[in-house]
């Protein structure tokens, strides 16, 4: 078995030992241009056009959840990568818990009012503020998939009411589950915290505007985990400074790195993180893919392919 790999910054020789190792038998290599040689797997992230064109390929994996940068060059070039090839993506290998980390120590971050207490701090001030109850501070997360469900189950488990929006409904004990564009409304009017998980599609980019912003509750706060396509940076700010909105934690931007001119750098009620949400964990990752290969392999029924009409 013959496998390519690609990704601009990680660490490929591990990965290729790594791959060898849980693969016995197979042969692994790095793609460089050039590389015409044939594959049977192509493991990606960002990858050049030229690499998975024409290639007989078994099956594609992204080295990532969201798969809209291979996507998104599929529309400029369909010849890339034809629909009889299987494009999958990773499911959790390790995220989940790394949303959970981050939505969880936000959500209380807010919760217990940690960004009033470091304005004082600025100003000396010391003064007890009354307490958020956590009727009043509901959950709503966008995007119930595999990494929305894991951090729905994280904030049950802290005792706060939760809601999440999504294209089918959910029957999770404890959590009130929203459907399709005729319940978003509904979903956003009792929604505290926004926390997006959505993946970027055509239906979602631009999603979270002024309009939508406008239907929360108000001194609510977002968290945006997926991408930064996902918001209109211009009416969140608008939001933020009209006091609709408390606050916003962002992981991810239109355009990353951020541009130094961004005004989300100096906003004070704007907090952020580099895309660092949830990385790929090497090595839960080559398990899962190795796994899958397996399968594949053998015919057996197989998770975490893309359904491409879709988007996700
Ligand atoms: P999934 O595909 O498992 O879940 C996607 C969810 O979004 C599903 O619940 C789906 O609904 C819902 N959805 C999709 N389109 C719509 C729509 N038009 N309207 C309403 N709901 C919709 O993805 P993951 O949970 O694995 O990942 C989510 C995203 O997180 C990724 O696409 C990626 O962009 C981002 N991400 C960010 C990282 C970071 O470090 N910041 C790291 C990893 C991922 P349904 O259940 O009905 O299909
Ligand atoms: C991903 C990401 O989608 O890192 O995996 O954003």
């Amino acid at each position: 078995m013959e496998i390519i790999f690609y990704h601009p910054v990680f660490d490929t020789p591990w990965w290729i030992n790594a791959l060898e190792k849980a693969l016995p038998g197979a042969k692994v290599r790095e793609w460089k241009p050039g590389d015409n040689r044939p594959a049977d797997y192509a493991l990606v992230w960002h990858p050049p056009v030229e690499m998975l064109q024409g290639r007989k390929l078994k099956a594609v994996f992204a080295l990532g959840a969201g798969v809209d940068s291979i996507l998104s060059k599929l529309k400029a070039h369909p010849e890339m990568l034809p629909l009889s090839i299987p494009l999958f993506r990773l499911e959790d290998t390790g995220m989940g818990l790394q949303m959970q980390e981050y939505a969880v120590s936000q959500v209380l971050h807010w919760f217990r009012r940690f960004d009033d207490y470091q304005a004082q701090k600025q100003e000396s001030c010391w003064q007890p503020l009354p307490e958020y109850q956590r009727e009043d501070f509901t959950i709503g997360i966008m995007g119930a998939g595999v990494l929305g469900s894991k951090v729905a189950e994280s904030l049950l488990g802290w005792g706060f009411p939760v809601r999440v929006w999504s294209r089918s409904q959910k029957a999770w004990p404890g959590v009130t589950s929203f459907a399709g564009q005729a319940q978003l409304g509904a979903f956003l009017s009792e929604t505290r915290v926004l926390i997006n998980l959505l993946p970027n599609t055509a239906e979602t980019v631009g999603i979270i505007n002024g309009a939508l912003l406008e239907q929360l509750q108000d001194n609510s706060y977002l968290l945006n985990l997926a991408r930064g396509v996902h918001v209109i940076e211009d009416d969140l700010l608008q939001a933020l400074d009209s006091g609709k909105m408390k606050g916003a934690m962002l992981d991810v931007f239109s355009r990353e790195p951020l541009p130094t001119e961004s005004p989300l750098w100096r906003h004070p009620r704007v907090a952020m993180t580099p895309h660092i949400a949830a990385v790929t964990r090497p090595q839960e990752a080559i398990t899962s893919i190795a796994g899958t290969i397996n399968q594949l392999e053998r015919g057996e029924p197989v998770t975490g392919q893309v359904d491409r009409e879709r988007g996700y």
